[in-house]
This record gives structure tokens, sequence and C-alpha cells, in this order.
């Protein structure tokens, strides 16, 4: 008799799994919170930290949901083992700021089989099968790159050679790889722009420093820094004071950055940054909507770009730099 309870509660247990699986990707699989696994990239950068804010603001007041998230500390490795654990939790959503574009068939079609439904943010990831994702929310690098270029190509008359210091964030990271082709396709195009050197800073302040300190031992000779983060330039401009070489507003070097966060619009504004290209790490509302439109079976987009523009002295105030929320 029990060894017959005991089947039927296999039986029960299987029809109940099978079940669950089938309605768990727009119904909370407990306990009414629709628990949400986030892997996130790290805390490299302000721009991250301001993004991680505004992701976890936007659920925190919301009893319907719970964010899970995991910090990968840059290692596509450690968002591997996050992923997994949110499916073997049998989490309802995940959502993704991938380290670097390559790499992710497998996890996502891990993801698919266990029927949890995926959102891309920020970054974007390399893959044939768009299926392997819902939607990717994200910034538009490329245009942001091709923003610094154009504001360059009025900076720089024609007879004026133009020697560009390139230091570069997260290699095989989209935000890397489109403002990398940015500068590389327009370098192409204008015979007297060159690219001295292109030092790897990882996105933070504390490997641009130190790469930037070494390259100033020997080369002072630099004209424009294009610099692929805020957190890197302002380690690049530590190691420019100590190597007392001038920069910004009538200084030696022009600097380009990208971000546009809160401090590096006052160096714009102060003269000391020429040129913040705009990149917005507020989606925690704009995600959470898209949720909500996928569990009301409403269509959403395959890929949501955010509007974003650029910022000169010229154009900014001090009441802008005072109201930037990040
Ligand atoms: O520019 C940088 C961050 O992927 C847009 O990553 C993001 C970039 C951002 O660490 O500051």
């Amino acid at each position: 008799m029990r060894r017959f309870f005991s089947i039927l509660l296999c039986i029960s247990m299987i029809i109940c799994m099978a079940g669950c699986t089938g309605t768990r990707a727009t119904e909370p699989a407990n306990n009414n919170v629709y628990v949400i696994g986030f892997s996130q990239v790290g805390s490299e950068s302000d721009w991250r930290v301001a993004n991680t804010k505004s992701m976890t603001a936007a659920f925190a007041d919301d009893p319907d949901y719970e964010l899970v998230m995991e910090n990968a500390r840059q290692e596509q490795e450690n968002q591997f083992t996050a992923i997994r654990r949110f499916i073997l939790e049998g989490v309802d959503f995940i959502i993704i700021a991938p380290t670097v574009e390559e790499g992710w068939e497998t996890i996502l079609a891990e993801i698919k089989e266990a029927n949890i439904p995926v959102i891309i943010m920020d970054r974007s990831v390399a893959v044939e099968d768009e299926s392997l994702f819902l939607t990717n929310i994200g910034s538009d690098f490329l245009h942001q790159g091709n923003l610094a270029v154009k504001w360059l190509e009025g900076e720089i008359p024609a007879d004026k050679q133009a020697k560009i210091l390139h230091l570069q964030g997260t290699i095989g990271a989209t935000a890397q790889i489109m403002r990398t082709k940015a500068l590389e396709d327009a370098v192409t195009q204008h015979s007297n722009w060159e690219i001295t050197g292109q030092l790897y800073g990882d996105f933070t302040e504390a490997k641009a420093y130190e790469v930037m300190t070494e390259y100033l031992k020997t080369n002072k000779d630099i004209d424009v820094l294009y610099s692929e983060n805020d957190n890197m330039t302002f380690g690049a401009m530590r190691a420019l004071n100590e190597a007392g070489i001038s920069y910004g507003n009538g200084g030696q070097v022009k600097i380009i950055t990208f971000d546009a966060t809160k401090e590096a619009l006052q160096y714009c504004h102060d003269g000391k940054i020429n040129l913040c290209v705009e990149c917005n790490p507020l989606f925690g509302p704009r995600v959470k909507e898209l949720i909500e439109k996928y569990r009301n079976g409403e269509e959403i987009p395959k890929h949501v770009y955010v509007d974003e523009s650029a910022y000169t002295t010229q154009n900014i105030t001090q009441d802008f730099v005072d109201s930037r929320a990040y």
C-alpha cells in the first residue's frame, strides 16, 4: 500500500512539474512572487553602479516581484554559474547584462530548454538564433562612437595632424567593439588622423591610471584622448596631471569620454573634458515595463534602443549637471 502511494506521489509530481514548466513563463512559480534572476556584469564603473541601482529600485517596492542579482565581477564564467543556479532554483525570468558578446549559445539554449524567458540588457550577445532571447534593450554604441567622431571632425582642421590615444574598455564587450569601430573606421577616412596607441583599461579607473602612467613615461605627444568610458577617463586625467600634460579646453589634449555621468559632466562644464557622449544606464523602469508587457501577452520589439546625445562645455549648464540622476 505504501509503495502504491509513493508511486502515486511520483506520478502526481511529474504531472505537476510538466504543468509548472508550461505556465512558468508568465505566472509566478512560487508564492505569487515573480522571481527574476539578474546576472550583472560587475561594479567596474559609475555607469554600472547607477545601472544596478536603477534595476533594483524598479522592483524593490513591488511585492509582486523579487529581483535576485548576481555580480559576475566582469567574468563570463561567473555569469554561467549564476545563470545555472537561477535555472536550478526555477526562477520565473532571467535578465543578462553580458560581459562580452561571444559564447552565449549553450547557456541560452539551456535557459530555453528550462522554458524561462530572457532579456539581454545593456550590451548584446552574438548569436544567430534570435529566438534565444525575448528582446535586447541597450544603447546604440556605434551611434555613440559616431557622435564622437563627428565632433572631432569639427575640431581638427584637414591640414592638421591629430595623434589619437585610444583607451579601450573590456575587449569583446559591445560597448568596446562599437566605440572602437567608429574610431577605427573614421581614421581610415581621415589621412590626417592617426591612432598612436591603444591601451587596455577594462572600463576601470585603476587600470586606466596604471596603463596611462606607464605609457606617458615614453610618449607625451598626444592631441586627442578617446576614452571608452568615464572612469577610465578619470584615471587617465590623474596620470596626465602627474605627467604635467594639460588637457581640456585650451589644453594640449582634447578629451572625449563616454557615459556622461554627473562627475564627467561637471568636468566638461569646468572645461576639463571636451566631449561627453551620453550612455544612459537607467534601464530599470523600462525593463520592468517590458517584463509586464511580456506577462500580459503583448508584443515586444526585438531590439530597444535608448535616446542619447553628446555634451560639450558650450551646450551644458550647471543646472543640467546638478540635475543629472547618475
Ligand atoms: O560605458 C561602462 C560600463 O556596457 C554601456 O560598461 C556599458 C559600459 C559603460 O562599465 O562605463
